[in-house]
């Protein structure tokens, strides 16, 4: 198999890191040897926004490209020698891995930095910190603890085996740390285990209060409209637009973690449905992370029909949606009815938003695409007919 077949990288660092004392941190992805220079600068350019949502600050930015990832290390060897190095001449506080690690790839690398204080994450722990950052309610915050825990776990079940792998021989005295920390690691894995199902059960009634909610909701003659699609796509400035509601529409990635609610009349039926924002979705999801936000999403689950949000200026807009419909069909909701939403038209120059329609419209072509702007309120009435359309 071929391995490490081109590394090259790209060092940025400011005056400014000392100055705001966020912490410094060495961002890493190992990408296939078939992406394109655009690609791979999109990728780690969405993580250092990751990033800044969180509250760091990138003082070097590393890609490299290979076929496997190291069994041991996920980046090899070598790699992590250099990094560490870097790391350690610039006081990096954190080394974040823009892909998702295995238990004991992750247990590795922490175990290289960690007697240097240099923290390592991969990509889902990122994201489980902004969402525990951003979390207000009680169910938000129940099922970001249960997306940890199921993340967390194997790597307590991974620090269990690593020790009686290296008890096997050892003295007595030895024999009795790994003793205790065969214990310690038994201990935390039930409370992990009772803690997953305390949530689980506490979430299961919030669904089933939710359920009887959206029962009564139908029985009014009530249909449903779920906004999804990519992070920082305009979902909840779409809500707000059509609805009125007052939700955060913000420049940031994971801005809403729950589910929100408008009524939205359609003046062709002189009917109102209701239309619903929710959680914005990402590339390279674990299945267990979106399952975990079950209850948040089950207002997407259990809808009528689905406004797929998209930022027609993002260069990666069809890698987006892929990854938007992969999720989706994670949730089994891929057969439902779809309308394909781009939006922020308003920041196209008309040219561009006439080749950019024609292009896309052979792309996807088997959709009827609308196209608006929810900030300036452009073709809302179009996307209303749409709606109409496809509902009644
Ligand atoms: N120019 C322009 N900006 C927009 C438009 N719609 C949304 N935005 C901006 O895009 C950013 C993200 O908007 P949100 O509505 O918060 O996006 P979201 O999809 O809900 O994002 P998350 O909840 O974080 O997943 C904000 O800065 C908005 O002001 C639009 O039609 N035009
Ligand atoms: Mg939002």
């Amino acid at each position: 198999m071929r391995d490490a077949i081109c590394v090259f990288f790209v060092q940025r660092t400011s005056p400014n890191a000392q100055r705001f004392m966020l912490p410094k941190v060495i961002l890493v992805d190992i990408i296939q040897p078939e992406t394109t220079p655009e690609e791979s600068m999109a990728r780690l350019n969405e993580l250092e926004s990751l990033l800044l949502t969180y509250g760091g600050f990138v003082i070097i930015r590393k890609i490299q490209k290979k076929q496997m990832p190291d069994y041991q290390t996920y980046i090899g060897k070598g790699k992590v020698e250099e990094i560490l190095e870097e790391a350690l001449e610039k006081k990096a506080n954190y080394i974040i891995v823009n892909n998702l690690l295995k238990p004991q790839q992750i247990y590795n690398l922490e175990k290289r930095f960690e007697k240097h204080q240099i923290e390592v994450w991969d990509r889902v722990d990122l994201i489980l910190k902004i969402f525990a950052k951003h979390a207000t309610t009680k169910e938000a915050k129940m099922q970001i603890e249960l997306a940890s825990l199921r993340h967390l776990g194997p790597r307590i079940s991974k620090m269990g085996l690593e020790l009686t792998r290296q008890g096997g021989g050892g003295t007595s005295g030895g024999g009795a740390r790994r003793g205790q920390g065969e214990t310690n690691i038994e201990i935390m894995k039930r409370h992990i285990a009772r803690r997953e199902q305390k949530i689980c059960s506490d979430l299961k009634k919030i669904e089933s209060n939710q359920k009887s909610q959206r029962k009564a909701r139908k029985n009014h003659g009530f249909k449903t409209v779920a906004i999804v699609g990519y992070t920082n796509a305009g979902k909840s400035a779409l809500l707000k637009a059509l609805t009125k509601k007052e939700v955060k529409v913000k420049d940031e990635l994971f801005a809403t973690l729950d589910s929100r609610i408008g009524k939205l009349y359609l003046p062709e039926t002189q009917q109102s449905c209701l239309l619903s924002d929710t959680i914005g979705f990402i590339r390279d999801l674990p299945p267990e992370l979106i399952h975990a936000f079950h209850s948040t999403l089950a207002e997407t689950i259990e809808a009528d029909l689905l406004l797929h949000v998209i930022d027609i200026n993002d260069f990666e807009m069809i890698t987006k949606i892929n990854a938007v419909n992969q999720v989706l069909k994670e949730l089994n909701c891929d057969k439902k009815k779809m309308i394909y939403v781009f939006n922020k038209i308003d920041l196209m120059d008309e040219k561009d938003l006439k080749n950019g329609i024609t292009n896309l419209k052979s792309e996807i072509r088997n959709y009827s695409p609308v196209f608006v702007s929810a900030l300036e309120k452009a073709n809302l009435e179009e996307l209303k007919t749409a709606i109409t359309k496809n509902l009644y």
